[in-house]
């Protein structure tokens, strides 16, 4: 057997909000030994370096939408390494905050329909990031991809959205933050989404489970987007909309460990590490670890049961 290639992608996005520090994400993955622990679980690892945005107009302070031309560059950009990087192996795209998610799962989309299979995504977030830039209050495009790569709202400026995922192929777990537009546009949609409320009570498993199993049903290609803040501020410090009440270490590991069991990934985003903000690299190793357990690693043999 052939083995299996892991691409590493720096995307070192910081246009999606106003508060910086994104752009030192790709690096702090490197440092956290991300290339080192997937070559120790046996795959070929290639690091393409960091990205750059493609040439844009520069961007005006005063404009509503932060950034709004440098994150179309960052789209250009992302799309276009991501399709190309699925023809490859497997890309894990090193954030960079979550307005990268336009790009690459847009790439994603468009691989996914040349080879005929429909597109899912797994966004692990508190948020739903499904605002347009109408309704967005912020101006923050990190709070956009969803919407975007769905096709809802029109984003002016943007690459066209040849290959929107369907919204019933979308599964949002983790809610703890939705605005109160966003709420409106969800419930009127078909996108899956599970807050915080629901995986206390019945835990994280159910609604995971489910989902894989729609994946696999319908042969789809699976990009999961783990954004930082998923996870609970108390594990996870270093990302600039911490909420409380997050997702626990092992609830985070459950999604990853489940998502490697399934065989299913096919693309990977971890977003939103803000290394300014992170204690002595804490963040940024509970990610590579996310990653790690999501690639196969285990805390034992399940099939040997020995310690
Ligand atoms: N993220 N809903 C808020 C906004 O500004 O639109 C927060 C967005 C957070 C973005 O989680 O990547
Ligand atoms: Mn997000
Ligand atoms: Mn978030
Ligand atoms: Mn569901």
């Amino acid at each position: 057997m052939t083995q299996k290639t892991c691409i590493l992608i720096g995307a070192p996005v910081d246009s999606g909000k106003r508060r910086r520090g994104c752009l030192m994400g790709p690096d702090a993955y490197r440092t956290a030994g991300l290339a080192e622990t997937l070559t120790s679980l046996g795959y070929a690892v290639t690091d393409k370096g960091n990205l750059t945005p493609a040439p844009h107009e520069n961007d005006h302070p005063e404009h509503p939408v932060h950034a709004l031309n440098e994150t179309i560059g960052w789209t250009e950009t992302l799309s276009a390494a991501s399709q190309d990087a699925m023809t490859q192996g497997l890309p894990i795209f090193l954030g960079g905050d979550h307005s990268l998610s336009a790009g690459t799962v847009m790439g994603a989309a468009n691989h996914a329909a040349s080879q005929g299979r429909p597109q899912f995504v797994l966004w692990l977030d508190a948020h739903s990031d499904f605002h347009t830039m109408e309704s967005s209050d912020s101006g923050n495009l990190h709070g956009t991809p969803v919407a975007y790569f769905t096709g809802h709202g029109t984003f002016e400026g943007f690459p066209e959205v040849k290959n929107p995922v369907p919204q019933d192929n979308v599964c949002i777990i983790g809610l703890r933050s939705v605005d109160d537009a966003e709420r409106a546009a969800l419930q009127a949609s078909q996108i899956h989404r599970h807050d915080m409320r629901e995986i206390d009570e019945h835990g994280i498993a159910r609604p995971l489970s489910a989902f894989l199993e729609r994946v696999a049903a319908a042969n789809g290609m699976l990009h999961v987007s783990l954004d930082v803040d998923f996870l609970d501020p108390d594990v996870a410090p270093a990302v600039g909309t911490t909420v409380p009440g997050g997702a626990t270490v092992r609830e985070a590991h459950l999604v990853m460990e489940m998502l490697h069991d399934s065989g299913l990934m096919t693309s990977l985003d971890l977003v939103e590490l803000n290394p300014f903000l992170d204690t002595r690299g804490r963040t940024a190793k509970l990610m590579v670890d996310l990653a790690a357990s999501a690639l196969g690693r285990r805390i034992f043999d399940r099939v040997t049961r020995s310690y």
